[in-house]
Parts: structure tokens; C-alpha cells; sequence
């Protein structure tokens, strides 16, 4: 049992879009208020540990700008002209212009847009309850994992590997492609705790050198997208000095000996070329996972945001096999959890409805699909009418000008339910104000670790916010949706889920906090045999069938190489385009979320791009000078900052800032492509040729 000992302080999970997932403690003043938040010290995972954005919660919880009564449009789109409005009023409004969309064009026209700006099952995922009971188009989420998860299940054949909490029980640990110190701390809390009793060794791989590379003992800094070539190297090195673990593997693997012979030609200095990386760091590297039966690979999402992210994600996965890194404890690939939660959503999704495979439209091409593209529109309707929630795609969403065109469209309603005027609500005919966290119940699974957790709603809500599930409900009545989900509360949803999952009830998640899901050892390390029929590890997957698309495999997945290898579908630099760059994520934001704190703001400085100083002189680039950095799809403006952690030819832009943060209003995705990642989608954010200049 955990019951607060002391009455002030309040039990809840950060809902934030971040593997961490923390288990925290918030100060409650006598008031009613939030005071501080803290990471709960028995936790096994969060202990006691959360990033100082969410530490600070009560600058966003309490913001001035906090959105508190329904708005509805006055002026033109985006001229910010909105009159209050009552919620009944608001919501008619709503229901009528989506009935008439329906009645015009068909229910596909409608198309709700939601993403993990909360990541509680309830709040974030009911909207798709009212999506199948209407008909409406269906979202098909690629802007966030599908590289990542679908190039690791190749691998293993299921979304779960070993215990995170293993990383401190390790003698190496390589954080691949994750800055982990910025995005999800408390990977660095295990790998740490690993360092300090074991002697452990900590790896870094990123494509500039992050606080994460600055705090380990190797760091490898290499050209962005060649990961697999330095995979293949590793692997190389491990056949060619006895370090492959060859009666794992004719046990655990469906092709060693294919793989050694196609391996024979990655050489380390084949590696070097491709990657940047010296033949020296290679071999030091290889040796040291080699020669370390305990190395637990923290494979992450940023070295999968290219266009050859899947291939990279397996080929990394594929070094654990090799070296047979997953026999031991604090050894294996991990990635993320998911598969370990069966969850039965019906309740809150609606999966039980009849006729809900309607078209399912891709999230990342919400700027071509908005622009009337037929591809991105699968040849049906125009999409007529939206309701967005947890998300703000006219900052995130790549080809943002086409973004930015659609949601100008005078033809398409659009209601956004938010918490702050972001970009996107800008750009609405409604706004409504949103509950954050701490204002309302749901339920939360972690993805780098292994809790499922409750957190209850503590506080009251400013004005007249209203959570998700409101809006779904007062929606689907005005709509004529039915469904026996509407007709619950929050925490009825909770307690259904639960019971009908096998794990227990919301009074016992309540009383305990948390529960921990984490399979036997042998299931996670794979003991009995991977999750393909034959228990093999797959070196050659077949890519068009690792996971099952309804619309089939997409992205160039035909010429996907069939073995780990590096596969140069990259956007290379060229003579118009000479910089490669990675639109990293900010250490003081989370997506666009707490751009609108002060602190956050402070901490981050303005918009910039790093550049190596020899390219800076080289284009008559001063430290701190207004340039412009542009390609096929747009332009942006911002300050460069000289930098020498990086390769020559990369350019690295943390943060996704406000458009209205750069000096002409465009933002940093004006940049990015929404072509698809084979096999099964992605956007490529980090994967971008462009030109700078001086203004
Ligand atoms: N502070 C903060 N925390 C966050 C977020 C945030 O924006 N800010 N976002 C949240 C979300 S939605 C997610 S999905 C997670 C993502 O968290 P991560 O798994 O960390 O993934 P990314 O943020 O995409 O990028 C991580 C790193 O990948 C590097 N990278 C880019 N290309 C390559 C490459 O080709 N090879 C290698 N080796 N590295 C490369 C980038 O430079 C960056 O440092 O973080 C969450 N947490
Ligand atoms: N250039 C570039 N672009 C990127 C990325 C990158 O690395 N580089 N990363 C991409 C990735 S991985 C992701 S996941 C996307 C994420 O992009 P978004 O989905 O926009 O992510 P967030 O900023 O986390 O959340 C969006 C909004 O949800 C709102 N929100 C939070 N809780 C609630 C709630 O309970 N109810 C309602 N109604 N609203 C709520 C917040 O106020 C916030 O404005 O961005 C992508 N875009
Ligand atoms: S580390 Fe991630 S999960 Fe933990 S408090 Fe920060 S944003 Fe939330
Ligand atoms: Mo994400």
C-alpha cells in the first residue's frame, strides 16, 4: 500500500508523450493548489527522479494564458477574433456543421485529428468511440513510433524486450539514438546507478554531441542515417574475433550463416567511410559490447526518423543477437513495452462497432490531405470538418505550408479542444478549453517501462475547462452516436478496462498506485524462443508483413535491403542543398508543449541552428547572425550558432518553436518531408537537405 502518509501530498503519472511516463508526488497547498511535483521515491523505475519542466507544473497548470471558456470564430480564419461563447452553445455549433458535412459529403468527411498530448488511455483514446460510431475517417498514427517499433519487431516479433529496470545491472549500456538526458531521464538514472556499482560503461550514439554523449564514457558521433552501417560494422567485428555467440545463434536465428557471409564486405573501414566515424572508434566500440556479455542497448526513436529509420532500428536490434546479448540479465535490445499490456479497449475505443474500417487517413500527411491531395485523400471526400484534440499539427506536422494552406481553407470547419491558444486553435471556428492532468481520472501505461499507473483527478479546473471524455459525450449525444462507452464516467472506464484485462480493479490500482506488468525473465530475454512461429530472430524479415497494414505496405518498401545493411534512401546533401539537418527535440520543451511557459522559454533562448565553424566560415556564417535555411519545401529564419560537436555537413535545430517564434512566422517544419518511411510510415524529421545563408 502507498497512501499518502502525508495529507498534502497528492498521487498522479505525468501524461506526457514521453517513455518515462513518472510516477509523482504533488505538493497540494491548503488552497487547493499545486505547489511542486516530485518522482516518486518507491517507484522502481521513476525513483524519485522527473525532468525540471514537469517539476515545475505549477507555471503551466496556473498560466495566465490558460484557456478557460468556449470561443467561437468572429473573424477571419487566424485572425484571432473569437467572442466567448456557453459550452451548450459551442458544442450545437459543432454538432450542427458536423451533421451538415455528413449530410453533404458523407461521414467520411469528418475526420478527427487527436495525438498523445495526453497520454491517458481514457482522455486520449475515446475519441475514436465517436469516430466509429459515426463512420468518421480513421487516423493512421505515423508521426511518432511506426519506424522505430516496426524495425524492432522485425527483429524479435513483438513489441517488449527486457526489463528497463536491468540497464542498472548492466556492464554496458549504449543509448542509441535517444538524448535520453533530454527526453526521458530517468534512462539515465538506471544506466547511472549501473556505472556507479558495477563499473559499467556508458555508450552514447547521436548525431551531435548532447548532454546524454557528454555525460558518457564513449560517445560516438556519427553522419545522420548511417547507423546500420556502423551495425553491420559491429557485427562484422564480432564474427571475425570470435565475439558472435554462434550456438545462440544457430538456436535463436533464422540465417546466421547468411548474415556472416553478407556481413563479410561491412567492414570497419566500409563503416568509417559511411558513418564519419575513425576505424579506431568502430573497433573500440565493437570490442567493448563484444567483449561485454551484460550490454543492454537502449535503442530509441531519433536514429528512426529517416527515411531508412526501420532498417537502422533492426539492424541495431540485430548486434544484440549476434553477441547473444539477450541470454543475460541487464543484457538484450530494448526498446519499448507496449505488447506487455493486453488491454481490452473496446469501452473506451468502441472497436466493437460494425462498419468502423473506414478510410484510414495518415496523420503526417494532414498538409497534403487538408490541400485536397487524392492520394493523401484515398480518393474519397474532402475532409470538411475536424475535431482536434491533444495535438497541435500546424506546429508539428511536417510540410507545414501545406498545413498552414489547409487550415486557412474557409471550406473546413474545425474545433479544437486545448488548453492554451496554440497554433492550431488559432485556426479554428471553436475552441474549447481543456483540463490538464492533474483536473481529471485516467489511466496510464508506460512504454520504457513496465507500470501501468492511476492518476486521479486533484484539483479543480480554472473556469470552465472540461476534459476529453466531456466533449465526447456531449458530442455523440448531440451527434445520435451511441454507444454504452458514452454513458460512463472516467473512472467507470478505468475499472472496465481493468476487469476486463485480468487486472483487477480500479480500487486496487487506486490503493496501489501502480501495477507491475513485467513478464517472467525468460519471456523478456526471449528465453523460450522469439515471437515468430519457429521462436527464430528474424535477420531477414519479411518487411511487407511485419506488422499488417490494412492499406497495404507504403514507402519505397520494395527495395528495402533484405539483410541488415546500410540503405542510402536518405536525403543526401548535394551542391544546391550542402547541410544535412536534424530538427532535434528541445531539453525545456516536449514537442510544442511548454513553449508557452516562461521558464521553459528562458532555459531555451530563441530559435537556432548549430553549424560546425569551419562550414560557418566557409559560408560566411557568423556566431549569432539572422540566417535562412531552406529547401524544396520552404524557408525559415533563425540565429546560428557555431558549434564543433557534430560532423561537417550536419546542421542540428533543437526544438519545435511557435512559428511565431522566428522572425518571419514560419517554423522549423516548414522543412520537413510527410513522404512515407517504408514499410509502414514515419515521418523523417530528422532527415532533411537544406542550403543556409546569411540575411
Ligand atoms: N525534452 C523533451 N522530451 C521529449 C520530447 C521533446 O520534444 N523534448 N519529445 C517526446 C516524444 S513525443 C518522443 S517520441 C520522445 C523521443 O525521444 P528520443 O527517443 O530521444 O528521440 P528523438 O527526440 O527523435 O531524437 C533523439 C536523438 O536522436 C538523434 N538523432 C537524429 N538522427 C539520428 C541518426 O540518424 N542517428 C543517431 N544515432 N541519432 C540521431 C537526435 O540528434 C537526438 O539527439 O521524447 C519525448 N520526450
Ligand atoms: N521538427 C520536428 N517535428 C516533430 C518532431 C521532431 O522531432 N521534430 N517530433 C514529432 C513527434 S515524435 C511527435 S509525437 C509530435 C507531437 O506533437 P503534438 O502531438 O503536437 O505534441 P504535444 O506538444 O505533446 O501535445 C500537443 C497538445 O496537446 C495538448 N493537450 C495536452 N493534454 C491535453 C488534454 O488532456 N486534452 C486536450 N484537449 N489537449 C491536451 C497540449 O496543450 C498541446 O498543445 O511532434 C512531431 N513533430
Ligand atoms: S521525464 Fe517524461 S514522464 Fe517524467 S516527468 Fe518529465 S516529461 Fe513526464
Ligand atoms: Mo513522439
Amino acid at each position: 500500500m502507498n497512501k499518502p502518509l502525508d495529507p498534502r501530498i497528492g498521487h498522479s503519472v505525468c501524461p506526457h508523450d514521453c517513455p518515462s511516463t513518472c510516477a509523482l508526488d504533488v505538493e497540494l497547498t491548503a488552497d487547493g493548489r499545486v505547489g511542486r511535483l516530485r518522482g516518486a521515491t518507491d517507484n522502481a523505475y521513476t525513483a524519485g527522479v522527473i525532468c525540471a519542466k514537469v517539476a515545475r507544473y505549477s507555471e503551466r497548470i496556473e498560466h495566465a494564458r490558460r484557456l478557460t471558456v468556449p470561443l467561437i470564430r468572429q473573424g477571419a480564419k487566424g485572425s484571432g477574433d473569437f467572442v466567448t461563447a456557453s459550452w451548450d452553445a459551442a458544442l450545437d455549433l459543432v454538432a450542427e456543421k458536423f451533421l451538415e458535412a455528413e449530410a453533404r459529403f458523407g461521414a467520411e468527411s469528418v475526420w478527427p485529428y487527436y495525438y498523445a498530448g495526453t497520454m491517458g488511455l481514457v482522455q486520449r483514446d475515446g475519441i475514436h468511440r465517436l469516430r466509429h460510431a459515426k463512420g468518421y475517417s480513421r487516423q493512421f498514427d505515423t508521426i511518432c513510433t511506426n519506424a522505430a517499433w516496426t524495425g524492432y519487431i522485425a527483429g524479435t516479433g513483438k513489441l517488449a524486450g527486457p526489463d528497463p529496470r536491468e540497464m542498472a545491472l548492466a556492464d554496458c549500456v549504449v543509448i542509441w539514438g535517444t538524448n535520453a538526458v533530454a527526453t526521458q531521464v530517468n534512462v539515465m538514472t538506471h544506466a547511472i546507478r549501473a556505472r556507479k556499482t558495477r563499473g559499467a560503461k556508458i555508450v552514447a550514439i547521436d548525431v551531435y554531441e548532447t548532454e546524454t554523449v557528454r555525460q558518457a564514457d564513449m560517445g560516438l558521433v556519427l553522419r545522420p542515417g548511417t547507423d546500420a552501417a556502423l551495425a553491420c560494422a559491429v557485427m562484422h567485428v564480432a564474427f571475425r574475433d570470435g565475439h558472435a555467440d554462434r550456438a545462440y545463434l544457430a538456436r535463436y536465428a533464422d540465417c546466421p550463416d547468411d548474415l556472416e557471409a553478407h556481413l563479410a564486405t561491412r567492414t570497419p573501414e566500409w563503416a568509417a567511410a559511411v558513418t564519419g566515424l575513425s576505424v579506431a572508434e568502430i573497433e573500440a566500440f565493437a570490442r567493448l559490447v563484444g567483449t561485454t556479455p551484460r550490454t543492454f542497448f537502449r535503442l530509441g526513436y531519433g536514429f528512426t526518423r529517416q527515411r531508412n529509420g526501420t532498417v537502422s532500428m533492426h539492424a541495431a536490434a540485430s548486434v544484440a543477437t549476434v553477441l547473444g546479448s539477450w541470454q543475460h540479465e541487464g543484457g538484450g535490445a530494448f526498446h519499448n513495452n507496449g505488447a506487455i499490456y493486453t488491454l481490452n479497449k473496446m469501452m473506451i475505443e468502441g472497436t466493437d462497432i460494425p462498419g468502423r474500417m473506414t478510410r484510414n487517413l495518415d496523420q503526417s500527411k494532414i498538409g497534403r490531405i487538408l490541400t485536397g491531395d487524392a492520394e493523401a485523400l484515398h480518393h474519397g471526400p474532402r475532409v470538411a470538418a475536424m475535431l482536434v484534440q491533444n495535438t497541435n499539427p500546424v506546429s508539428v506536422a511536417p510540410e507545414q505550408s501545406l498545413v498552414r494552406e489547409g487550415f486557412a481553407r474557409d471550406d473546413l470547419f474545425v474545433c479544437v479542444h486545448e488548453q492554451f491558444m496554440t497554433e492550431t486553435a488559432a485556426m479554428a471556428d471553436v475552441v474549447l478549453p481543456a483540463t490538464m492532468f492533474l483536473e481529471h481520472d485516467d489511466i496510464y501505461k508506460g512504454g520504457g517501462h513496465q507500470y501501468l499507473l492511476f492518476g486521479g483527478k486533484l484539483v479543480e479546473a480554472p473556469g470552465e475547462a472540461r476534459e476529453n471524455h466531456y466533449v465526447h459525450v456531449e458530442l455523440a449525444r448531440r451527434l445520435g452516436a451511441e454507444h454504452p462507452g458514452f454513458a460512463m464516467s472516467p473512472r467507470e472506464h478505468v475499472d472496465w478496462l481493468l476487469r476486463h484485462s485480468g487486472f483487477g480493479t480500479l480500487a486496487e490500482l487506486e490503493a496501489g498506485r501502480w501495477r507491475d506488468c513485467q513478464p517472467a525473465f525468460r519471456t523478456a530475454h526471449y528465453l523460450d524462443g522469439f515471437a515468430y512461429p519457429d521462436g527464430k530472430f528474424r535477420f531477414r524479415p519479411d518487411w511487407a508483413n511485419v506488422k499488417a497494414p490494412n492499406d497495404g505496405p507504403m514507402g519505397p518498401w520494395e527495395d528495402m535491403p533484405s539483410l541488415p545493411d546500410y540503405w542510402p534512401v536518405i536525403e543526401e546533401a548535394d551542391t544546391a542543398h550542402p547541410f544535412r539537418l536534424v530538427t532535434a527535440p528541445a531539453r525545456s520543451f516536449l514537442n510544442s508543449t511548454f513553449t508557452e511557459t516562461a521558464g521553459s522559454v528562458k532555459k531555451e533562448g530563441r530559435p537556432e541552428v548549430m553549424i560546425h565553424p569551419e562550414d560557418a566560415a566557409l559560408h560566411g556564417i557568423d556566431d549569432g547572425a539572422l540566417v535562412e535555411m531552406g529547401n524544396g519545401r520552404g524557408r525559415v529564419s533563425l540565429h546560428a550558432r557555431h558549434f564543433s560537436g557534430l560532423k561537417r555537413g550536419v546542421v542540428i535545430a533543437e526544438g519545435i518553436w511557435p512559428n511565431g517564434a522566428h522572425d518571419d512566422g514560419t517554423g522549423i517544419n516548414a522543412l520537413t518531408g510527410a513522404d512515407s518511411i517504408a514499410p509502414f510510415g514515419g515521418a523523417a524529421f530528422h532527415d532533411n537537405k537544406v542550403w543556409l545563408r546569411p540575411v
